[in-house]
């Protein structure tokens, strides 16, 4: 059976799913989305992609042509028709269809979409041995210009990192912000650890950038900070600049597509001996198990 996807009340297969090419968020970008997984039969953090959505939407002044109760049956119905009961659901918000001419005004109602599928962003070596990543000269959006906070469908600086990042053989590239400290990575939120105190009492500090400096607030990142509380770990945001990177004692990126994965070597610099670090594979764990107890509940 070919793939169904959701456009705007109806499923259509796959082949025949398509939208106008006078859709302001083909156009312009101007639209906002959600990428969500599921978990054998669980929507994970549902609630809080929905929050995300409706928020971004709210600063683009895009008006979500459906209740947040329809758009949740809308998503798991999505899932059922292609028995999905582990999938990666993309749910998109277009501006939808208008003239030519960048007045969101021409657009009279917004356009919603939701594929699912099956997602892997990193080979699968790379969550044992730990990732390589490099800083790249592409900056994330300025906090003054699109908030880092929309997830919109404008991911330019995002993809020139990529491509930067890839054209010096890494397959992830570290964003910092306007003012040269640590943002996040082009589709996932950037942590440290860092063994705080002398001798016998040093014990491990969390660290992530505050989102205010230039990053997405992460679903995975709020639930890897759940984690770590809910274990005593203690944990701090905090202004990160690369010198900080390249000396702590672990560096793991997180997010919907590549839950938590290990960091070894930022811009040619080995980070905790080169190889994944004790505490990142304990939040991982951490993180697997919040996966398998927290959503909503479907049956496909
Ligand atoms: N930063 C950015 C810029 C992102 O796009 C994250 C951090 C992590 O956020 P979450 O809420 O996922 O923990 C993202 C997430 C895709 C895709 O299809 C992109 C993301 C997530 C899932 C799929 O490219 N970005």
């Amino acid at each position: 059976m070919e793939l169904q996807v959701y456009i705007d009340g109806k499923w259509y297969p796959k082949s025949e799913a398509k939208i106008s090419v006078f859709d302001h968020g083909l156009l312009y970008g101007d639209g906002v989305f959600e990428g969500i997984r599921s978990y054998r039969g669980l929507v994970f953090k549902l609630e809080e992609h929905l929050d995300r959505l409706w928020e971004s939407a709210h600063t683009l002044m895009i008006t979500i042509p459906m209740t947040r109760k329809e758009m949740q049956k809308a998503v798991i119905e999505t899932l059922r028709r292609n028995k999905f009961s582990d999938g990666y659901i993309r749910v998109v918000v277009t501006r939808g269809v208008g003239d030519l001419g960048l007045d969101p005004a021409k657009c009279k109602t917004a356009s919603v979409f939701i594929i699912t599928d099956k997602i892997s962003l990193y080979p699968e070596a790379f969550y044992e041995q730990g990732l390589q990543i490099v800083t790249v000269p592409t900056i994330r959006n300025f906090p003054e210009a699109v908030s880092p906070s929309v997830k919109s469908l404008n991911y330019l600086n995002n993809i020139l990192a990529k491509i930067e990042a890839k054209n010096s053989g890494c397959i992830e590239a570290l964003m910092l912000n306007h003012q040269g400290y640590v943002a996040e990575c082009s589709g996932d939120n950037v942590f440290m650890v860092k063994n705080e105190g002398r001798g016998s009492k040093k014990k491990p500090v969390l660290m992530t950038p505050p989102c205010y400096l230039g990053a997405l607030k992460g679903i995975t990142r709020q639930a890897i900070i759940e984690v770590a509380l809910a274990s005593k770990i203690e944990f701090r945001e905090q202004v990160i600049t690369r010198h900080d990177l390249f000396n702590a004692d672990e560096v793991f990126l997180t997010g919907t597509a590549a839950e938590v994965i290990p960091v070894v070597k930022i811009d040619g610099r080995e980070i905790g001996g080169g190889k994944p670090g004790a505490l990142t594979l304990k939040l991982r764990k951490g993180f697997r198990a919040l996966t398998a107890r927290d959503g909503v509940r479907y049956k496909v």
